[in-house]
């Protein structure tokens, strides 16, 4: 077991192509976790092993890494860099304490720079950049660093600087403690180095006095410090490498033993106020979480495990959020990128994976507290996806669950009404090389089309309306009637304000779907409906929210209020109320000003800014808005834009054309908005929903 203060976890991560892989890559050979050369350019990658990764050349998962440097543990998790596998990236923030953030030299900060930027600093954790490539020709370092500064703040500052640059490229000079003779460096280190000390100074206001009186702090004091003020935030530092010619890669090592954070250093705090819980590593509780989740082509099944305090050991039977019963672990493994290694036991601040454990999933809190679920972002590209052998349904469906259980970005589900199977991801290149793994892994080959959007139906007005579901056919009858009022429930209602509001006096019981936003409240008085049937009722309504009234879409945002109903002693049954609550949800929501809604994403578009005006005109033709642009580096605009989904659903293709293949996109969900009404009826039209049978 590793002694906590004593280990580093780190995150690599920033945008495509920067040479993540190559530094990770670096590190194991550098400090001889692993024997041979290794590098993604010949295949041979330690993290860039699965053969869609080799095929493609970038990589697609994040993958553990592990090796010592300096008496202390690393732990180094790369990740990839196209926007599609961001969801690789959220996870792996959960496990660490650093994010180590890569540029490119030459093309400075790119869209998923920003991001990853972004997402390390919500996740709390302490942020180095690393400017990679320094040996690529017609660098303008300066200006580099201005922009970074510009972009990310005057608290990144130059922790080395580059001697010499491009192909002239040959070490880095420490700017905190700068040598005699700095004659070589790209950029004059002394103010920078001023700067440096001021950064550090500034989280203690007594050592900063001091240093503004004249009196330098002691090196103790600056190793101390720095690691404060990188957690803090108020430094970032910068360090400059070339992985490909192995300069300033150990430096990089050195500055994340001087300034990163230990677990010891950044306690992790989860929930909010009043309910806030600080775990300490120290605490002897078992306090973990499954942050990643990996099925391997013989089918094995590894889940990563943080610890964040107390022991795991090998074969313990503990307590998983997602398990009624306590799960016996098995081995707990050590992993090196596609290899793996038993140990003992794991403590606080170590990752460890466990095998074939299928009820445990990422988010699975393990021990005595349950964590807050990792957030990831919301795939909103969808594929309607069949097996392109009949007959090999039920293989594809179950080769598609694991895919589910191993990438929180990616979704499954069967359209209620036109019953497809609809794979849902970040972009059509994440369900492209998904499409690739079920071909290599699973021996699975699929058709693709577009599937329907996932539009949603809602009311905009009050109604109230009854249904008497009657059937005599010989023997026993049916018999149920169901009155309700029907309103709309804002999003974000409290639920409580609004039964007051609504006056429901004699409400006995409500139900709330959060997903649906769906609120159905029970206020019958007198028995009109007896409580046994009321579950039945549910189960109608429930029925409705799934399946729509109008177009066959899910209904969201609404309450129901059933206040009166009949029944008869013999003739009723569920199966009764069920269709009586089901038919006088149609009919009332219909009363209700029934609408579509559609999804509006907000697309971050990163293009050439002679496209800019191409990109504005784009936007407003396809009924989108754009709410802004920030000039990044490189020559390149980031336009910000709302559209609906359903005008976006091949963007790549349309941006690649209007940038010539330079332009590149982020998408996510923004919000439900009611849908034009042309559109409503074309959708609705097409949808042709047959009126159905009464039971
Ligand atoms: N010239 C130069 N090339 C480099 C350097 N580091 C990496 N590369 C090359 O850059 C390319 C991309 O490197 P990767 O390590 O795969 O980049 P990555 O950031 O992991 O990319 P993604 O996984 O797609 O996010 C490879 O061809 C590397 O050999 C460097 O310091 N200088
Ligand atoms: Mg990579």
């Amino acid at each position: 077991m590793q002694k906590f203060e004593m280990i580093r976890n780190i995150v690599l991560c920033g945008h495509g192509g920067v040479g993540k892989t190559t530094i990770a890559d670096g590190f194991l050979m550098l400090t001889g976790a692993v024997n041979g050369k290794h590098s993604v350019d010949d295949g041979s990658s330690i993290c860039d092993f699965d053969p869609e990764e080799k095929k493609h050349k970038y990589s697609i998962e994040a993958k553990a890494t592990n090796f010592k440097f300096n008496d202390l543990s690393f732990n180094v998790i790369d990740t990839p860099g196209y926007p599609d596998f961001i969801g690789q990236v959220a996870g792996a923030m959960r496990a660490v304490e650093n994010a180590l953030i890569v540029i490119n030299a030459h093309s400075g900060i790119q869209v998923n720079t920003r991001r990853v930027f972004r997402m390390a600093g919500e996740a709390g954790l302490g942020r180095m950049i690393v400017i990679n490539k320094m040996d690529d020709e017609n660098l303008d370092f300066p200006k580099l660093i201005g922009n970074i500064q510009d972009v990310f703040g005057p608290q990144c500052v130059l922790l080395n600087v580059p001697s010499g640059t491009g192909p002239n490229f040959n070490g880095v000079i420490s700017t905190l403690k700068l040598p005699a003779d700095v004659s070589g460096a790209a950029i004059d280190p002394h103010p920078i180095s001023d700067r440096l000390i001021e950064s550090i100074v500034e989280v203690d206001d007594a050592v900063m006095e001091k240093y503004f009186e004249g009196q330098m702090p002691s090196e103790e004091q600056i190793h101390h410090l720095i690691v404060e003020a990188v957690k803090a935030g108020t430094l970032i530092p910068i360090v400059c490498c070339s992985t490909k010619n192995q300069i300033g890669l150990r430096e990089v090592l050195e500055a994340v033993d001087l300034c990163g954070l230990s677990p010891a250093d950044l306690p992790r705090t989860f929930g909010q106020n009043g309910d806030a819980k600080t775990i300490s590593p120290d605490s002897d509780s078992l306090v973990a979480q499954v942050f990643r989740t990996r099925i391997d082509p013989f089918v094995q099944k590894l889940s990563f495990i943080r610890i964040f305090s107390g022991q795991l050991k090998r074969d313990d039977s503990v307590h998983a959020s997602s398990a009624r019963k306590n799960l016996k672990m098995g081995a707990l493994l050590k992993v090196q990128g596609e290899q793996t290694s038993q140990v003992d036991v794991a403590g606080p601040g170590e990752i460890v994976a466990v095998a074939k454990m299928e009820d445990l999933h990422t988010s699975t809190s393990i021990g005595e507290l349950e964590l807050p679920a990792i957030s990831f972002p919301k795939p909103m590209v969808g594929l309607a996806v069949a097996p392109k052998t009949r007959g090999d349904e039920t293989k594809l469906s179950s080769a598609l669950h694991k895919v589910v259980e191993e990438d929180p970005t990616f979704h499954l589900e069967r359209d209620p009404q036109t019953k497809e199977l609809v794979m849902t991801g970040m972009s059509e290149l994440h369900l492209t090389v998904i499409q690739e793994r079920l071909h290599r892994r699973d021996k699975l080959d699929v058709e693709t089309k577009p599937p329907r959007i996932a539009f949603r139906e809602t009311i905009l007005a009050k109604a109230e309306g009854s249904y008497r579901h009657r059937k005599q056919s010989g023997g026993r009858g049916q018999f149920g009637e169901v009155h309700i009022r029907m309103m709309p429930l804002p999003q974000g209602t409290d639920i409580v304000k609004f039964a007051i509001k609504e006056n429901f006096h004699s409400m006995k019981e409500y139900h709330y779907d959060p997903k649906a936003n769906f609120l159905w409240v029970d206020s019958i008085v007198g028995g009109t409906i007896p409580g046994n049937f009321m579950p039945a009722i549910g189960k109608g309504f429930a029925e409705r929210i799934t399946n729509g009234v109008i177009a066959g879409y899910p209904a969201q945002d609404l309450c129901i209020e059933v206040h009166f109903g009949k029944y008869h002693d013999v003739d009723s049954s569920e199966a009764a109320f069920k269709t009586a609550a089901r038919q006088v949800f149609k009919q009332v929501f219909l009363l209700a000003k029934p609408v579509l809604l559609e999804p509006i994403v907000k697309l971050e578009v990163t293009v050439p800014e002679k496209n800019v005006g191409d990109i504005f005109s784009d936007m407003s033709g396809r009924s989108g808005r754009v709410s802004g642009s920030d000039t990044v580096g490189g020559g390149m605009t980031i336009v910000h834009c709302e559209v609906p989904l359903r005008e976006v659903t091949t963007y790549a293709r349309t941006l690649s054309s209007i940038t010539g293949g330079m332009g590149s996109f982020t998408m996510d969900f923004h919000h439900y908005d009611n849908m034009p009404s042309n559109i409503q009826q074309e959708v609705i039209s097409k949808a042709n929903l047959k009126d159905e049978e009464e039971e």
